[in-house]
């Protein structure tokens, strides 16, 4: 292949579809001799998940009679989403400048390739991806029953309401071309170790529309050719499940692209105000007290409202208070000198890298939301836990209460629990509980924050609100648990 030529590596997962095998590939090599009119070099990875039929002898068949560069890998055998992405990581092994992904039961028109590269050659601002549409003017969508239609187009009006963006017209397509260094930056930059079913389709269009470009292009979706849709009512009630999660993901992808995430220079005064609760700061700490053990390590102590008070608990040996910023720092140091736990506390100055202890216990509280990187720090704090040690995070709760306070505040996000439980798992950790916290607290920073356009709490708004929305709140929260709040507790050990 001389340089001017381009080479796309072309990904397909499949589990039984030998009927459809020799078809599909008969089109491919349609597709590649019309490829090497645009100067394109066609070549397969396929990824079967223990096929019982021929899918894989007539796979190795049809690219030898056909001449098409193929190779062929067993799959791991947990689904499309992680075939796929199994097959993507090896295309990224590959001097590959288009990477696409298409099906193997024959909805695809390999012949529409060609349309879908042109696409990524000429458009201009060049797409990260180009996605084949079941949706737009010149689409047709035949042979498919009414009710796969509804799903994939509420399926489309859902993903919109999540994440409040522009999306590609047809987001759960699995027909696209991208480029190589999108690919990689999802791999690289989405815990998607544990995404099931069909998710990784939806979650890297949005991905893309997040962080990128994209372009649609119409095809012709067609009837099934032969054998059975893997796609069931449980793989939609999962896929249904993370649209929270990825709609909250969305807006952090994007805040993460924008210059110092589009927060204000200016420091905020509120959260000190925060600290002079007594009773808010009480729930706070017995929300989490019965995780909370031994030698303690406190990542983000603020200025040490909830460090004095995990002194005071009787099952609490020591706090090593560790805080990144110089003002809070010193303001956490004088608070400890005050307090009476002075002699269990030791305030650092710093991040946890400033620490190579272990501890029993390693507690976020409202600081992971500051951090820019999740993944990567929690895996700092991984290393900082001893065998049985806990993690505990305690953050603000929502990407739909997101308001002006969290931004002035410098907040990368606000989590869902299952958000929180997928990033623990990518760090090396297993859940021991997950919950939300404080739901009338929730609808009270919804109807300030988000409709009311409050921007900082005022010591009369804070007063209300440990008067009037705490005890209701401590009532709630039992109810409320498992689906809203103002904050989320997840609380983790090492994975064994
Ligand atoms: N390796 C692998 N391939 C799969 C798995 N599930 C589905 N596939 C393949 O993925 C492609 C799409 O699967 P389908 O079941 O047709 O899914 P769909 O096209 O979204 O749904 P339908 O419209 O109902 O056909 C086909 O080539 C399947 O063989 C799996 O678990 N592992
Ligand atoms: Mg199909």
């Amino acid at each position: 292949m001389t340089s001017d030529r381009q080479l796309l590596v072309l990904v397909g997962a499949t589990r039984n579809e030998a009927r459809n095998v020799p078809m599909v590939m008969a089109d491919l090599a349609c597709a590649r001799d019309e490829l090497r009119e645009l100067e394109t070099e066609l070549e397969l990875i396929v990824i079967d998940d223990a096929s019982t039929d021929d899918t894989v002898k007539l796979l190795h068949a049809e690219a030898q009679l056909r001449g098409i560069q193929m190779q062929v890998f067993d799959g791991p055998g947990r689904g499309l989403s992680q075939a796929i992405t199994s097959g993507l990581r090896l295309a990224l092994q590959t001097p590959a400048n288009l990477i696409g992904t298409i099906d193997f039961d024959g909805q695809h028109d390999p012949i529409e390739l060609p349309a879908l590269v042109a696409a990524f050659n000429t458009i201009q601002p060049k797409p990260d991806c180009v996605f084949g549409s079941r949706f737009l003017n010149r689409s047709t969508f035949i042979g498919v029953t009414a009710q796969r239609r509804i799903l994939s187009h509420t399926a489309r009006i859902a993903l919109r309401a999540a994440t409040r963006m522009r999306l590609p017209s047809d987001p759960t397509t699995s027909f696209r071309v991208s480029s190589p260094t999108m690919v990689r930056s999802f791999l690289d930059e989405v815990p998607i170790d544990d995404l099931g079913g069909y998710e990784f389709f939806f979650w890297f269009a949005v991905y893309v529309a997040a962080t990128g470009s994209f372009a649609d292009v119409p095809i012709c979706f067609r009837p099934r050719l032969a054998g059975t849709s893997k796609m069931d009512l449980r793989k939609v009630g999962a896929a249904a499940a993370t649209l929270r999660e990825i709609g909250g993901r969305a807006r952090e992808w994007r805040r993460q692209r924008l210059p110092d995430g589009g927060f204000p220079a200016y420091p905020t005064e509120f959260l000190d105000s925060l600290g002079e609760l007594e009773g808010y700061n009480s729930f706070l700490v017995d929300s989490f007290a019965a995780f909370v053990r031994g030698d303690v390590l406190e990542v983000g102590a603020g200025t040490g409202t909830v460090t004095t008070r995990l002194a005071s608990l009787p099952t609490v040996n020591s706090v090593t208070a560790i805080e990144p910023d110089s003002q809070r720092f010193e303001q956490l140091a004088a608070a400890v000198a005050r307090s009476s736990a002075a002699g269990i506390v030791t305030p650092i100055l710093g991040t946890i890298a400033a620490t190579t202890a272990t501890f029993d216990t390693v507690l976020y509280c409202n600081s992971a939301e500051h951090i820019r990187d999740l993944i990567p720090e929690l895996r700092q704090a991984a290393l900082r836990c001893a065998p049985d040690a806990h993690l505990v995070v305690f953050g603000p709760a929502h990407e739909a209460l997101y308001s002006e306070i969290d931004r002035v505040s410098g907040h990368w996000r606000r989590f869902v629990t299952t958000r929180l439980g997928r990033d623990l798992r990518a760090a090396g950790f297993e859940i021991v509980h997950s919950q939300y916290v404080d739901p009338v607290g929730a609808i009270a920073y919804f109807v300030g924050g988000r409709l009311g356009g409050v921007s900082s709490l005022s010591p009369e708004l804070l007063a209300i609100y440990e008067r009037l929305v705490l005890p209701i709140t401590r009532l709630a929260t039992p109810v409320t648990r498992r689906f809203m709040g103002k904050n989320v507790l997840v609380v983790a050990r090492l994975a064994r």
